[in-house]
């Protein structure tokens, strides 16, 4: 029998290409989605525009963290194998506009889904999308799985109060549950709105002479920024082990904003000073300074690696984005 999935955030960067990734390994992948006016589902589009796939292997609900009795009706019809909760308000910058939904999604919304397993009481495992953001203000250099939390936002926070609710439920009902400490990653589905995407893209409209200039923030913070599709698998690797346990996923390299704009306008042979401004809308009120992940356990125990540095990462966005406007390099 196949083993079946259940995906919140299915519709986001990372749950499409956890789809792709649990599909491929002969899953059965059941996922919600938010109704909304719009169409909201462009990064899984070629799979559910598949009759191969859609209602064979992929099978869509609507649904929403907000909404607990759903999420039990939904696991008890599906008794899923595994979990992997990845729906969130994930910006961090708008979670300052926004901290009350951040923290009812983000947060609770992670204590619904637990509570949806322990009610219907059905034998699963269960990743929770936890975020180098729990370390904040960081307070060892390089963070590893023992390093103290010192969340800096309210996306932060909310995510770590799933962190400790995932950890909770592992102690007191015995569930299988992980927390993968993700550090960022990026792809060519990457919000627009997130500063690597907002770069790509604005770089590739001003090769195209869509575009003049470029609004950011914040240019030195720094991020240990790996590739999606990369990060998938750990969150896999992480509930196929005998035990449940929590790892850091990153690459152990770390750049600035401005470094990874040089690396991606001197790609296409542009000076990137001449296009940036900087906004300071784009400023958040407590800034997370330096991130750079230790994944020695991850390596270690799941024996994952990263495969894809950052300067590909760069030349992959770029390259999609380029594409995309219709430029020819
Ligand atoms: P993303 O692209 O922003 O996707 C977020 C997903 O959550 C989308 O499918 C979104 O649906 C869904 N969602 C939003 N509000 C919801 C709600 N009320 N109920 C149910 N679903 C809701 O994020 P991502 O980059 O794929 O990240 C996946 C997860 O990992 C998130 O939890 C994020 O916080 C966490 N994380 C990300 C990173 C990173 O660098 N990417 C690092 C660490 C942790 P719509 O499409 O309808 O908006
Ligand atoms: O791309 P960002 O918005 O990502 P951020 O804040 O690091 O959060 C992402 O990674 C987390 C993992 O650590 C996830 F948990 C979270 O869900 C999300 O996926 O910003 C990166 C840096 C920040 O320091 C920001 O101040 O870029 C700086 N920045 C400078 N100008 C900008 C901009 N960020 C955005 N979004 N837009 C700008 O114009």
């Amino acid at each position: 029998m196949n083993k079946k999935a259940f995906i919140t955030g299915i519709t986001g960067q990372d749950g499409s290409y956890l789809t792709e990734f649990l599909i491929s390994k002969g899953y059965e992948v059941h996922g919600i989605m938010r109704r909304s006016s719009a169409f909201n589902t462009e990064r899984i589009d070629h799979l559910m525009d598949n009759e191969e796939i859609m209602n064979k292997k992929l099978f869509m609900y609507y649904g929403d963290l907000a909404d607990g009795t759903n999420l039990s009706r939904l696991l008890e019809k599906i008794k899923p194998d595994e979990i992997y909760n990845l729906g969130a308000q994930s910006h961090v910058r708008v979670s300052f506009d926004i901290p009350v939904y951040t923290g009812d999604i983000t947060g609770m919304g992670t204590t619904r889904l637990l509570e949806a397993v322990r009610e219907t009481q059905i034998k699963t495992k269960f990743y929770q999308a936890s975020s180098s953001e729990l370390y904040g203000l960081a307070q060892e250099v390089p963070q590893k799985e023992t390093t103290p939390f010192y969340p800096r936002s309210p996306y932060g926070a909310a995510k770590l109060y799933a962190y400790w609710m995932a950890v909770n439920y592992r102690e007191s009902y015995n569930m299988f549950a992980c927390n993968g400490i993700l550090f960022n990653h990026e792809s060519p589905r990457r919000g627009g709105t997130f500063v690597t995407k907002k770069i790509t893209r604005a770089l590739a409209n001003i090769a195209a002479k869509k575009q003049d200039k470029l609004f950011l923030g914040n240019l030195d913070a720094k991020r240990d920024w790996g590739y999606a599709k990369d990060y998938v698998e750990a969150m896999w690797m992480m509930l196929q082990q005998d035990k449940p346990d929590d790892y850091v996923i990153a690459t152990g390299e770390t750049h600035s904003v401005k470094e990874f704009l040089q690396e991606a306008f001197s790609y296409v042979g542009l000076d990137w000073n001449k296009y940036v401004e900087i906004d300071p809308r784009y400023f958040r009120p407590a800034e997370v300074d330096l991130l750079i992940g230790d994944a020695t356990k991850a390596k270690e125990k799941l024996g994952w690696v990263p495969k894809t540095n950052f300067k590909e990462l760069v030349k992959i966005m770029v390259d999609a984005d380029l594409k995309e406007a219709g430029v020819n390099k």
